[in-house]
């Protein structure tokens, strides 16, 4: 508890005298949204939700600061993000175990999401010299055919709370040194990660006298989604979050012809065949599937393993099941935090309920565990599934993983394939061929397939996202920031005529 105390203070969140609220009322005067740590059920502080009014200034403000930002040499935006990358290096710690006490991720991980958050901001540094656009061969004499990459406008950026800073870094600072202001709303579920955030890059703004307006945050429920989603002067809204989430926004955000990237669920699965390395297999499926307590996107959901090892590797799975460390993320031994909160532990709770129910027969069966600090506390399962089954397609986000059996590759990757989501995936084998016949066109159908490497724990210098029910969006690294800029093709005309294009003759 110190050490949240301790890191609160660093990071600037002390709670207020009144009634242990950070009197945060700075980010808004609505309600207050009370966070709870899933590792101790306290109430670490609360922050104020935006009005409508103050939403709409809000917005206003990332347009206002849109027409100066939008002329600052983008490498120029880019030392505005190296020097926040600067700063959350020296927050690290303090932002880590913030991550931690408020999702209910293990220290480690909340560490691993600033330093995804720092990662972030170095590649759009290097981006921010890189905004290249095509010139392209012309069919009429002396003319020039060519691309530009302009700012688009201030991005909607809806975060789950399951990486409560990470996936933010990944769209705003891209954004920023494409040119565009950044409007966040982060999850209820987490929103000091957030302010405390937003703290360190106001601090940077400061300094540079960079307007407010280019990062902003705006705290609240559900109708701050809606309002980002409705609202014309937001040209980009990237969501990342739930099927059911992600099918609201793209429908609003189209209805309006805006664009969309939609990050949604995973329902991610590992095969592992006959010539697989089976101990570097258990290893990333083992963090693949109850890391962050199974509550990644690109968790492993689905473990589709070769008869011929089946026996052998699902004995040495649950042993190893047995050496896991349940219990508060700060404690440096632990393996698996707690679940966000009791509904998702009903959630966790049900699914096993509706395994039974779908011939799951459990080899490990968890449930919620007593005595432990708060009562979202669970311990994994793993259920064996003759097939697949309505509950196999879905994503559950807690740590349950099925076990199916398969005879032939491409049976195994039918089986890969069988699902709505499409984010994650991955092989275990040494054998060549096999692996390339994974990632072929006739191999996994997701944005993510991986050899010999797990589901979950992606650099963030590829282009993040999947297919089908994923949403097809893709953030972070490679050419993801041309979502956030508006394509000109630019012909440009250097001689005394004017040809026409595709030959036509118009004379006169
Ligand atoms: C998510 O769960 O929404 O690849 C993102 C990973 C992380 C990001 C997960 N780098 O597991």
């Amino acid at each position: 508890m110190d050490k949240v105390q301790s890191a609160l203070q660093t990071l600037g969140l002390t709670p207020s005298e009144k009634g242990g609220s950070l009197g945060a009322s700075f980010f808004g005067s609505g309600e207050v949204i009370e966070s709870f740590s899933p590792a101790d059920g306290r109430s670490i502080g609360g922050v104020q939700a935006v009005t409508r009014q103050e939403y709409l200034r809000i917005v206003s403000s990332a347009q206002e600061a849109f027409r100066y930002w939008r002329k600052v040499p983008a490498p120029q935006r880019g030392e505005i993000v190296r020097q926040i990358g600067l700063a959350l290096r020296k927050y690290k710690e303090p932002l880590g175990i913030l991550v931690s006490y408020e999702m209910g991720k293990i220290y480690q991980e909340g560490l691993g999401e600033v330093q995804e958050m720092i990662d972030m901001a170095d590649f759009a540094v290097g981006l921010s010299r890189q905004l290249y656009g095509l010139t392209i061969a012309s069919e009429r004499p002396n003319h020039r055919l060519m691309e530009q990459w302009h700012p688009l406008g201030p991005v909607g950026i809806i975060t789950s709370f399951n990486f409560p800073v990470a996936v933010y870094a990944w769209n705003a600072f891209v954004a920023a040194v494409c040119g565009d202001p950044v409007v966040w709303k982060p999850s209820e579920k987490t929103p000091l990660c957030a302010v405390a955030v937003q703290k360190i890059i106001g601090d940077v703004l400061k300094e540079n006298n960079v307007p407010e307006g280019v990062f902003t945050l705006a705290v609240g429920g559900r109708e701050v989604g809606e309002w980002i989603s409705e609202d014309p002067r937001l040209p980009l809204v990237s969501a990342t979050g739930s099927i059911r989430m992600g099918r609201i926004v793209g429908q609003k955000v189209a209805a309006r012809l805006g664009r969309t990237i939609l990050e949604l669920g995973g329902n991610n699965a590992a095969i592992v065949t006959p010539h697989a390395n089976q101990d570097l297999a258990l290893r990333a499926i083992i963090f693949g599937a109850v890391g962050t307590a199974g509550q990644r996107c690109t968790t492993t959901r689905r473990l589709i393993l070769h008869a011929d090892i089946y026996e052998e590797f699902l004995e040495k799975l649950l042993k190893a099941y047995q050496q896991l460390r349940i219990g508060h993320p700060l404690d440096e031994t632990v393996h698996i935090g707690p679940l966000i909160d009791e509904q998702a532990v009903q959630v966790y709770l049900r699914a096993l309920d509706t395994v039974r129910e779908q011939k799951g027969r459990f080899l490990l069966e968890g449930g919620r565990m007593a005595d432990m600090p708060s009562p979202y506390y669970v311990s994994p399962s793993i259920a064996e599934m003759p097939e697949q089954m309505p509950i196999t397609c879905e994503e559950t986000f807690a740590p349950l993983l099925y076990v199916m059996k398969y005879h032939d590759l491409e049976e195994a990757i039918e089986l890969n394939n069988a699902v709505p989501q499409g984010l994650s995936s991955a092989i275990f084998s040494d054998n060549f061929q096999e692996c390339e016949y994974f990632i072929s066109p006739e191999g996994s159908d997701c944005g993510l397939a991986n050899v010999n490497a797990g589901t979950s724990g992606a650099e963030i210098g590829g282009a993040f996202g999947g297919e089908k029910d994923t949403g097809g969006g893709r953030e972070a690294g490679s050419d993801s920031w041309k979502a956030y800029m508006r394509r000109q093709t630019n012909t440009i005309n250097y001689g005394k005529d004017l040809p026409l294009a595709q030959g036509i003759k118009f004379d006169f």
